[in-house]
């Protein structure tokens, strides 16, 4: 009992430590509290196969999954330094100390740290000792003898020592679970704004009707940015302060020169629709969306600063130090690759990249798309090396012709009679030629493809289907307008990129 009693004491040392340590975070850092430092940390330095396993089997939940083993983790480690103080109360502290200390290296070795970022981890170690050392007195006192309160009050298990320990935890954990929430409540609040921007000296072309009314359950042409897919490293959002942010060219550039947004959005803009894709993405998967995005051509930005020597690589770095590497060939071949400052008319969510991110068409995003952009350095491949090119990852990943099933869902029921199978595909920079389904094994039959927006941009496609009751089996594939046709082949060495054809089981009633 008396065990018991002090495991949940280490328990609860570590909740309250790290619901203050949270709270403190959402004002100070809100990356460095201590289970999301931690966390980062060990989303930096998981192996890439692990790393990539996690990602298929967790989906868009890896990052809750992580932070759930952390704390896991953590609590067990912390209920054994509870055990530990029984005789020796310096054990338990130092147990709980070193927890937090962790906390704190891991918060320190974040690339773009900075000394508030320690905050956390101090008010952690502060409140994780108190709470130790006081509920261990309650504790043990609630596990003396009961002699005397039995004599009080004849009820051994009444006695006030005891209550009061119960009284204690719970109300440490119900403070913790406040304070926590708190944090949560404000590190969570997505500012909801949008700076005025100013016009695109080269505008898009007003966007086609696609086929989002004709085809139901078909994705829109344009992807809601509400609904655009997210993939990054990071636990927190970057909230970055536009009035303050700014963007450095240096490296093998003839003038190194800083802008401010007002600058950068002052440069001549140019509009583009783009789909953008992820290599993790799986067949079928949602991580694929379709923009239209305002931006200064990247080639004008390197043009001012001047190429000095032989780079071959834009390495951008984020507000958080995190690196991505382009090839400077691509970037000059004469696409739009651009830093984009807004996204379907407005300007970028924090969740995309606030204030200036990177867009490469035709590159999946690991290489060419970085977010919450504050650098860009003109360098080589051989001296310089990007956080995926250190994971072993391609340097150099143009996006595989692939396609998708968007109607009818997978495993769904529908009805018989004539409806449309329908969905995207996308090829970009080579443009989607043709997009074929097959059902039941039959032949591929030809699909009829949505408005063609540009190179750079999925195409809708559907096939009217009549469909006869029993279970059915439909299958895509796309080829792009140089001939390469969607395979199972994975879109390079490493990381997966998987791009194989799609094939969903549907029942007709
Ligand atoms: N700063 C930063 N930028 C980043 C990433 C990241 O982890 N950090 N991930 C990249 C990856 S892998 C992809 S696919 C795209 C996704 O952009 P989105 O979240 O706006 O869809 O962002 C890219 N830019
Ligand atoms: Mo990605």
């Amino acid at each position: 009992m008396t065990r018991l009693r002090l495991a949940l004491t280490g328990v609860l040392a570590a909740v309250a430590g790290i619901a203050v340590g949270h709270l403190v975070a959402a004002f100070a850092a809100p990356s460095a509290s201590p289970v999301l430092a931690i966390g980062s940390t060990v989303i930096d330095l998981t192996p890439t196969p692990l790393k990539e396993w996690a990602i298929a089997h967790f989906g868009t939940n890896d990052k809750l999954v992580l932070q759930g083993s952390v704390v896991v983790v953590t609590l067990a480690l912390a209920a054994v330094a509870g055990i530990l103080s029984r005789t020796r109360r310096w054990v338990g502290v130092a147990l709980i100390s070193a927890l937090v200390v962790l906390a704190g290296l891991a918060a320190a070795t974040r690339p773009a740290f900075r000394p508030v970022d320690l905050l956390p981890a101090v008010a952690t170690l502060v409140v994780g000792v108190a709470t130790l050392l006081g509920l261990r007195w309650r504790a043990l006192a609630a596990s003396r003898p009961v002699a005397d309160t039995v004599q009080s009050t004849g009820r051994p298990d009444a006695g006030p020592s005891r209550r009061g320990f119960v009284l204690a935890s719970v109300g440490v954990a119900v403070a913790a679970g406040l304070v926590a929430t708190a944090g949560q409540v404000r590190i969570g609040a997505q500012r909801v704004r949008s700076l005025v921007l100013p016009r695109p000296a080269s505008p898009a072309e007003a966007l086609p009707t696609g086929l989002d009314r004709t085809v139901p359950g078909i994705s829109p042409l344009q992807t809601p940015t509400a609904d655009f897919y997210r993939v990054d490293t990071n636990l927190t959002v970057p909230q970055v302060d536009v009035d303050t942010w700014t963007l450095e060219v240096d490296g093998m550039v003839e003038n190194p020169f800083t802008l401010t947004f007002a600058e950068l959005s002052a440069m001549p803009l140019i509009e583009r629709d783009i789909t953008m894709t992820c290599v993790s993405n799986e067949v079928g998967g949602g991580y694929v969306g379709a923009a239209r995005w305002l931006g200064v051509r990247l080639t004008d930005v390197l043009g001012r600063a001047g190429l000095r020597g032989r780079p071959d690589q834009v390495l951008s770095t984020a507000v958080d130090g995190f690196t991505i590497s382009t090839p400077l060939s691509v970037v000059q071949d004469g696409r739009d690759a651009m830093i984009a400052i807004g996204m379907n008319g407005k300007s970028l969510t924090d969740v995309h990249g606030f204030p200036a991110r990177l867009i490469t068409p035709g590159l999946y995003g690991f290489v060419g798309a970085t977010k919450w952009l504050t650098k860009l350095t003109l360098t080589t491949y051989a001296q310089d090396q990007a956080y995926w090119t250190q994971r072993q990852w391609v340097t150099d990943a143009p996006i595989k012709t692939s396609a998708r099933i968007d109607t009818p869902a997978p495993l769904s029921t529908i009805k018989a009679g004539r409806t449309a199978i329908g969905g995207v595909a996308w090829a970009q920079h080579r443009g989607v030629g043709k997009v074929e389904v097959q059902i039941d094994g039959g032949d591929w039959q030809q699909t009829r493809l949505g408005p063609d927006v540009n190179i750079d941009y999925w195409r809708q496609w559907y096939l009217p289907w009549d469909a006869k009751p029993g279970l059915h089996r439909i299958a895509v594939r796309a080829v792009d307008r140089e001939g390469q046709v969607q395979s199972n082949e994975r879109a390079t060495p490493f990381p997966s990129g998987a791009s194989g054809i799609q094939e969903v089981v549907v029942t007709v009633a």
